[in-house]
């Protein structure tokens, strides 16, 4: 039975620079982050997920964000073009970790860009978010890669957020986790969804833990990860009976960051 993996990557000592879009600097305890990050690898280990852990890249502030870097199917990996220039280089060290995972390996190219955190996948459904650093040609050049496989690939529009996984991410095959003010909830009508509470707008953004591929809901195989500080959302996802497990992330969330960002999740 195929298991499921991370790929993480160490904080940058560089983070202090990081890309902001939608949120101000604050100062980041580099210290803290560190730890924050090992006891984000650890819960990910606890919850039997094997990680494999990359080195971090003193030059590239961003690039604990590994989520941004690639999209992992079963069938291929795609490398993605981030949106942001300063992000782009931390591609090839991402594509040389999966070459020997993934034997399909796509690229999106100029004029694309593309953030994996804009990337939603629900079975053999793909959103991706229209936002600041998708653009609708990756959404056509990964529609490409991805419909011979039998995925259908789903353009979202959407607002006031980084990436879509800012705004809505699953809870399961069936359910999501959704901010209403930040995404049209309609293009998700085939789906139950929980609305994060008022006061926590940030609090969409979750790590659904599946350890086997085809789950379809709630069950013992599966866990949510989410950060420490949304405890009302996190009240309403407990109440509809899924195993939850938190983590402090706040030297990320100032990076602009949360949960799913720090992580590439793929079955071997
Ligand atoms: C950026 O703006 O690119 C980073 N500071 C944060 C990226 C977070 N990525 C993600 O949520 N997928």
């Amino acid at each position: 039975m195929p298991t499921l993996h991370a790929l993480c990557r160490a904080v940058s000592p560089a983070m202090l620079d990081c890309e902001l879009s939608f949120i101000g600097r604050e100062p980041i305890d580099l210290a803290l982050a560190n730890t924050q990050h090992n006891a984000y690898v650890k819960a990910l280990r606890a919850l039997n997920v094997e990680v494999v852990e990359l080195p971090a890249e003193a030059a590239l502030p961003d690039s604990v964000f590994v989520e941004d870097t690639v999209l992992l199917f079963d069938e291929l990996a795609v490398m993605t073009r981030p949106g942001a220039q300063s992000r782009r280089a931390e591609v090839a060290s991402i594509e040389a970790a999966f070459s020997a995972h993934r034997e399909i390996i796509a690229r999106i190219f100029e004029p694309g860009t593309l953030d994996g955190g804009d990337v939603l996948q629900i079975g053999k459904r793909v959103f991706v978010g229209l936002s600041q650093r998708s653009n609708q040609a990756a959404i056509e050049q990964l529609s490409a890669c991805l419909t011979p496989f039998g995925y259908q690939v789903i353009a979202v529009p959407m607002q006031d957020c980084l990436h879509l996984k800012s705004a809505v991410t699953a809870l399961s095959d069936d359910t999501v986790l959704i901010n209403p003010d930040w995404v049209d909830v309609d293009y998700f009508k085939d789906y139950q969804q929980i609305y994060v509470a008022k006061s926590e707008p940030h609090a969409a953004n979750l790590v659904r833990i599946a350890l086997t591929a085809s789950t379809s809901s709630a069950s013992d195989m599966e866990s949510i990860l989410m950060p420490a500080n949304f405890p009302e959302t996190e009240v309403l996802i407990r109440a509809a009976g899924f195993a939850l497990h938190t983590v402090d992330v706040s030297e990320f969330q100032k990076a602009e960051g949360a949960v799913t960002c720090c992580s590439v999740l793929f079955y071997v």
